[in-house]
């Protein structure tokens, strides 16, 4: 069976694990902090998570696991069939995760966790993010979902990420910079799905632990 290895409040971990869940794979869990160990390194050689142990090794890289579980377990696909479309749907998720939220984790030290982040910073990310929030919305269709018609990878994506970015947005510059999205509608929406409640309800107490850990 296949285990996946991290904490449920991991964004890109939580995206791995909707995949999963919206799929129906079989999968069990295994608690993993991201500590530098040895241990870890040798398991996932950043120290990030999340990683995935399979039959036949380990697997690293969100996305590259994310297309690993789509073509070892082809039922109920969250990919289009059409070349085209799917790369579409690629096309999302990279841009959310290297547009948005990667340029938003640079302010995740203060948004989240107590730390400052200098003004320099601030200050070219936010020229990023209005940017890149443009460009976003004119990839992202929200009709109803954010590729289009269908349930897809990129809402697995969008779901854990989006939120992120905008509560990060608030936090450091006092506005959402997706603000002029349907972000809130379409999160709501996806929180009637099982697998999105799941994850959910497994990220608000695996974010309490990690809050303990920290004091
Ligand atoms: N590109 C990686 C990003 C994963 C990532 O950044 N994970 C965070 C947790 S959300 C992590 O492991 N951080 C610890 C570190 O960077 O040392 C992926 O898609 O899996």
């Amino acid at each position: 069976m296949l285990k996946l290895c991290g904490f449920a409040g991991s964004n890109y971990y939580n995206k791995v694990k909707c995949a999963l869940l919206e799929k129906g794979v079989p999968f069990e869990e295994e608690l993993v902090w991201t500590d530098r160990s040895p241990e870890l390194l040798a398991r996932s050689p950043l120290g990030k998570i999340p990683f995935i142990e399979t039959g036949e090794g380990i697997l690293c890289e969100s996305q590259v696991i994310m297309d690993y579980i789509e073509s070892a377990y082809p039922e109920r696909p969250l990919i289009p069939a059409d070349p085209f479309a799917a790369a579409k749907v690629r096309e999302l998720v990279t841009f959310i995760e290297l547009h948005l939220e990667l340029v938003a984790r640079e302010l995740y030290g203060e948004a989240f966790f107590g730390g400052k982040v200098s003004e320099e910073i601030k200050t070219r990310t936010k020229k990023l993010l209005a940017r890149n929030a443009k460009a976003f919305a004119r990839l992202a269709k929200f009709s109803p979902y954010v590729a289009g018609a269908e349930f897809t990878m990129a809402d697995c994506a969008a779901l854990v990420h989006l939120p992120l970015v905008s509560m990060t947005s608030k936090a450091i510059y006092g506005e959402d910079v997706l603000a002029d999205l349907p972000v809130r509608d379409y999160i709501k929406m996806l929180g009637e799905r099982p697998s999105v409640q799941r994850v959910n309800a497994d990220r608000k107490a695996n974010q309490e632990v990690m809050m303990n850990r920290m004091k």
